[in-house]
């Protein structure tokens, strides 16, 4: 990159324009069953029976199961009978359904949800806000209003970020040794998928989820299960109602939904609540000092654009408003993963 030849034939630019159509095919894949259908029979597959077996047509079904050859997303064999597919091991693992570390639910809140409001990408660059107004006709002065604008929005979004968790949550939470702080407070903590990680990682804490009471509900009824004897609930909006005392306060990409004015309130009251010698625990994705990069944080920050109130920042800037909150030794943990941890501490 950066040689002649680049002028000669734009790779870059060919590869970057074709990004949207990479996305769709593997949301496409998995959204029409195509890994599970894969995982389940045991052995490969020919279009025409995987066509069959998801009601589709055989001819959008060969195109769609090539495309994900070429993406490596599945493998092809051709035998006497034709061509036989397979999943290949990170399908398995991350594109199905049933797996632990299973994509598919943030995969289809970014094709059916995210998808939409990027269509709207000028616009909100030309007005600096976010576009539920133009995508879906809501208003878009209450993001979480808008973006649990039905309960159906609300459980797509809850499970989709649950499913981040599996494959960041353990890197953030050791980020810093927590095992000191027995009494956690998940702030914003949705379908629990961190909390989870928490206190299997810390056997000795309890994680109180605190979040509005239709999530609560949510929460208790589709992914926390009552056996989980370390983690409660707590109904509230940590903006308008109080937040109760405890040792540790993790919010875990909250700050990123909001304006520098609500992230002071919110930090404020927080450290009012917060036991003397305790912390909060910031868990963002951070964008370099300089703001070159990582390219996948600056672009979560142009969704941040189109979906929210917010924005990602630099790690000076989380220290800069735990500060202005009152928190002090503050402490910057890089996962080299999408997510990092930021620790303040009263
Ligand atoms: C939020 C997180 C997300 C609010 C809206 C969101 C995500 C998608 N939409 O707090 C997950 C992170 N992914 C991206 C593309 O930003």
């Amino acid at each position: 990159m950066g040689s002649t030849e680049d002028l000669d034939y734009p790779q870059i630019i060919v590869q970057y324009s074709n990004g949207f159509l990479i996305s769709k095919v593997m949301f496409t894949a998995c959204e029409l069953g195509v890994f599970d259908l894969l995982l389940e029979s045991g052995k490969p597959l020919s279009s025409d029976a995987i066509a069959a077996g998801l009601g589709a047509s055989t001819m959008g079904m060969r195109r769609l199961l090539d495309a994900c050859v070429g993406l490596k997303l599945l493998a092809v064999e051709m035998t006497q009978e034709g061509a036989l597919y397979r999943n290949t091991e990170i399908s398995n693992v991350y594109l199905t359904k049933s797996s632990p570390k299973s994509q598919y639910h943030i995969m289809m809140y970014y094709s059916n949800t995210v998808y939409l409001c990027w269509q709207y990408l000028a616009d909100a660059v030309r007005e600096g806000r976010n576009q539920y107004g133009r995508a879906f006709g809501v208003s878009s002065k209450d993001p979480f209003g808008a973006m649990y604008r039905s309960d159906e929005e609300m459980l797509k979004f809850m499970a989709g970020q649950n499913s981040v968790w599996s494959i960041c949550g353990r890197d953030v939470l050791a980020a810093f040794d927590l095992s000191p702080f027995r009494q956690i407070y998940d702030l914003g903590g949705g379908g629990g998928a961190l909390a989870q990680e928490c206190v299997s990682l810390y056997p000795n804490s309890t994680v109180t989820i605190y979040d509005l009471p239709k999530v609560v509900q949510v929460a208790k009824e589709q992914f926390v299960s009552p056996e989980e004897r370390q983690i409660t609930f707590h109904e509230g909006d940590f903006f308008n109602d109080s937040i109760p005392e405890a040792e540790l306060y993790i919010l875990s990409k909250i700050l990123h939904d909001w304006d520098d004015d609500k992230c002071k309130q919110l930090l404020a009251k927080v450290y009012k609540a917060c036991k003397p010698g305790g912390g909060v625990l910031l868990v963002e994705s951070l964008l370099n000092e300089d703001r070159s990069g990582p390219v996948e944080t600056q672009l979560y920050s142009m969704n941040m654009l189109v979906q929210t109130e917010g924005k990602e920042r630099t790690a000076a800037e989380y220290s800069k408003l735990l500060e202005a909150a009152g928190f002090g030794v503050i402490q910057v943990k890089r996962t080299g993963k999408l997510y990092d941890a930021v620790l303040g501490r009263k």
